[in-house]
């Protein structure tokens, strides 16, 4: 696509005026569609917009984006329904008045781990999907699985310990895959669906994740999996970064031939189906291209692009994003490792007592506000005076434990002060210890989410990892990180040699002034602090 015109001036004089490169990212969340457009070379962010499953698409009857079960372990969502939001979504950018024609490459990214199951008829239909009717009659029967398992269903506890059997254990699993087998992954949800309806499994002829059956409607064809959703399936090998054999054959049988092939996050797949560019004006040259993860398109849109960064995102749970050059997985299965969009590996781990402990506790002790939370814990010492909460309100991931409730050790319940430190420093310490296995030492840590405007939490985080920690404000950072992952895949498709960290720049910036240093004399406190609070842990997981 050309994208300049020539404007001539009055006179002699002939101007030439570079039309904005605009780039598309789109997120397939559990509970919404969004986009977010970029213009690359004014490095701004022009147009964003999400909408809402339940309440746009009611028909789907979603609650929160799950379609109701008897079964609480089970979570399922239609891909009719996200289908649908596409065209939807479309439609109201053309409302808006977004110049469609412009953009050059559109990405986007997938809630992980879920799963879409395609018949034999899927390639065909896709490839002449007709603008007259929507998607979702376009699709009308190229499903050989009417659902799609998400990543909230727990389903499949069964199907994970033969997986992980036949793999030899947690450490290999996770060695391998770049995860110890869950729940919520596709590999064992894949096996679930073969034991029990191994008709419809047979009917199978593509399984897509929720990106890539996304980026399929967008090229018209079944599209590759990204290594970075891929690792999420414990069916990718996270070094080699092919489907692994063993892994692929200790899931289901027949299972190769259903795969897709697996490549960079970005990478153009072809033109953008004729459908857009007839329905909505697209541009009959623009790009589509192969969609991630939202947890690895969202590490790019907060700005982790070299190896040895760090990001936490302080919401109900709290998220921890590493990036590394070499591959390190966690022998204990707890944390896992992702292909990372812009190169290298990413680690997520997760802490599910997030927002969600710090606001029990504040419950608990009756405190009307945050402020009067931290002042509270600024008037109690670093270490607490030995005091250590474990607060699983709910049960925990990391560590991992199916029985909740909160534990003390030497610590006064009635002390409202101590026990808001408490909580404070126990997250902090939680996240030092279990992600001592990536082995980065990071020299700053970007913060984001609700609690990242907590002054003293943010002290605590700089005083138990010695770095400084800077605060991040981006909206929707995954359909930014998608949109900046299509113009990295146009560049490289186009013969350029993309910088990851001049592409980001402008987009993903600290919030000036927000920057907090460790405090040398606390960190030693915490330095040993850590292995007192290493030893709480044990006994408490023992004692369950
Ligand atoms: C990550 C995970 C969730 C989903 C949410 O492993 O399960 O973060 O990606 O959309």
């Amino acid at each position: 696509m050309e994208c300049f015109i020539i404007v001539k001036a009055v006179g002699n004089q002939t101007f030439i005026i570079t039309m904005p490169k605009l780039f598309l990212g789109l997120d397939s969340s559990t509970q919404s569609l969004s986009a977010v457009v970029i213009d690359l070379d004014a490095h701004k962010v022009v147009y964003e917009k999400s909408l809402n499953f339940d309440q746009a698409l009611p028909q789907f009857k979603t609650k929160n984006g799950v379609l109701p079960n008897r079964d609480p372990l089970v979570k399922h969502s239609n891909p009719l329904l996200w289908a649908a939001a596409l065209d939807l979504l479309f439609a109201q950018m053309k409302k808006d008045g977004v110049a469609l024609g412009k953009i050059v490459a559109v990405s986007g990214c997938g809630q992980q781990h879920g799963s879409v199951y395609l018949n034999e008829k899927a390639a065909e239909v896709l490839a002449t999907l007709n603008p007259k009717k929507s998607l979702v009659e376009n699709l009308d029967g190229v499903f050989a699985r009417k659902t799609a398992p998400i990543w909230m269903d727990s389903s499949t506890s069964k199907e994970c310990a033969e997986i992980r059997k036949k793999l030899g254990g947690i450490k290999f699993t996770a060695s391998r895959t770049g995860s110890d087998t869950f729940e919520r992954f596709t590999g064992p949800q894949v096996r679930k669906f073969y034991k029990t309806d191994p008709k419809s499994y047979d009917k199978t002829a593509h399984i897509a994740l929720v990106s890539s059956f996304m980026a399929s409607l967008l090229a018209g064809k079944i599209a590759p999996i990204d290594f970075g959703d891929g690792a999420g399936t414990n069916l990718m090998d996270i070094r080699k970064k092919n489907w692994n054999h063993d892994a692929v054959k200790a899931t289901a049988p027949s299972l190769i031939g259903k795969l897709p092939p697996l490549a960079d996050a970005g990478k153009v797949i072809g033109p953008i189906s004729s459908y857009f560019v007839q329905k909505y004006g697209f541009n009959a040259e623009a790009l589509a291209t192969v969609w991630t993860g939202d947890n690895p398109a969202s590490a790019l849109g907060l700005g982790l692009v070299k190896p040895g960064q760090v990001a936490i995102s302080l919401g109900t749970s709290d998220t921890f994003f590493g990036t590394m050059q070499k591959c390190v997985t966690d022998e204990n299965g707890e944390g896992h490792v992702f292909g990372s969009p812009a190169g290298d590996y990413l680690t997520l781990i997760c802490f599910k007592n997030g927002s969600l402990a710090r606001e029990k506790v504040r419950e608990l002790y009756d405190i009307k506000d945050w402020n009067a939370f931290g002042k509270l814990v600024e008037s109690t010492p670093p270490g607490n005076n030995d005091g250590v909460l474990l607060p699983w309100f709910e049960a925990e991931i990391v560590p991992r434990t199916n029985t909740p409730g909160i534990r003390r050790f030497d610590l006064d319940s009635k002390d409202a002060a101590a026990n808001c430190r408490a909580v404070f420093e126990a997250q902090m310490l939680s996240m030092r210890l279990h992600s001592q296995w990536m082995q980065v030492l990071p020299d700053e840590i970007f913060v984001t989410g609700g609690a990242a405007n907590n002054p003293q939490l943010l002290q605590v985080l700089a005083d138990v990892m010695n770095c400084s920690v800077l605060r991040i404000e981006v909206s929707k950072s995954a359909a930014l990180g998608s949109a900046l992952a299509a113009a990295h895949g146009y560049l490289v498709h186009t013969g350029k040699s993309p910088k990851w960290d001049k592409l980001i720049n402008g987009f993903t910036k600290p919030v000036p002034g927000s920057e907090i240093l460790p405090d040398k004399k606390n960190t030693k406190v915490y330095d040993q602090m850590v292995e007192r609070y290493a030893a709480c842990e044990s006994d408490a997981l023992e004692v369950v």
